[in-house]
């Protein structure tokens, strides 16, 4: 496979990335979507959902770690963490760092993205067999519904908000989440980019804000996703996101004090880029 390339379209965007690959190691369907896993050249292998890169095997622990800690450490005491999507166990790795943890519940909807995962990316689904953790392959949506003051943590690790997905990202979810969560708990969500998807975010954060009295954003920079710089969508009953409440004293590569404050965009550009005053 000489100068063969693996193009990944962007579902709302027209954009288009390329990454020279030397084989693809998977390719199958599942009942909700397409599996594939390649090896590319510069990012090692990577998992393809629906024909959009969900991580690589070079730099997933930059999305893994900032999804998960800023919220996890901002919490005083979380215990009880649901996981909704994430069936290839990174976020799981990360939340199962945290020695407050007594149990974590991951609930994807697709078993065969679980099982690719041990498969394939070991070193990232390595923490399924903790006994903490308790894994479902469940419609999250109906899952949550069931659950009223339970969760410390909940955290959205899904594909983008198109076709299935979409259900994760509505005022009507969003509800339930706020249902299931203890009086101090907290939920986050990946929330697209701030370049190509404006109006994703700006539809999550104003979701969010019918049932959240406290609603912020951060960004990351994903070399791998539409437009590099990602956001995530936080919702907190009575933490302030921005603030970290413990001693971070775990051993992560990219996650930091320093990472934390510095994710959260300062207000007044945030607060012009989602009211719409600055458009770009
Ligand atoms: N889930 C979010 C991937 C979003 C990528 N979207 C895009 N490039 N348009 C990642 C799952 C990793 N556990």
């Amino acid at each position: 496979m000489k100068d063969v390339y693996f193009m990944e379209r962007d579902p709302y965007a027209p954009i288009r990335h390329c990454y020279g690959i030397s084989k693809i190691l998977y390719e199958g369907k599942s009942k909700f979507q397409e599996i594939q896993v390649v090896e590319s050249h510069y990012f090692g292998k990577m998992l393809i959902l629906d024909g959009v890169v969900q991580f690589t095997e070079k730099n997933e622990f930059f999305y893994h770690e900032m999804l998960t800690h800023p919220v996890m450490f901002a919490h005083k005491n979380p215990q009880n963490v649901l996981i909704i999507g994430g069936g290839d166990g990174g976020i799981l790795r990360e939340v199962l760092k945290h020695q407050s943890v007594k149990k974590a519940v991951l609930v994807d909807i697709d078993k065969e993205v679980v099982e690719v995962s041990k498969k394939f990316f070991p070193t990232v689904a390595c923490s399924m067999d903790d006994p903490r953790a308790i894994i479902l392959n469940e419609d999250g949506f109906q899952y949550i519904k069931d659950y009223k003051n339970e969760f410390d943590v909940v955290i959205v690790d899904s594909t983008d908000p198109v076709g299935f997905a979409h259900v994760l990202t509505t005022e009507e979810f969003f509800r339930y989440v706020f249902e299931s969560l203890k009086e101090d708990g907290m939920y986050v969500g990946q929330s697209e980019s701030l370049h190509y998807h404006l109006d994703i975010v700006v539809r999550f954060q104003k979701a969010l804000k019918k049932s959240f009295p406290i609603v912020d954003l951060y960004t990351t920079v994903i070399p791998v996703y539409a437009g590099y710089w990602w956001s995530f969508s936080v919702g907190s009953k009575v933490y302030n996101p921005r603030e970290i409440s413990r001693e971070v004293n775990i051993d992560t590569k990219f996650y930091s004090d320093e990472i934390h404050k510095n994710a959260f965009l300062p207000p007044n550009f945030y607060q012009k880029v989602l009211n719409g005053t600055f458009k770009y």
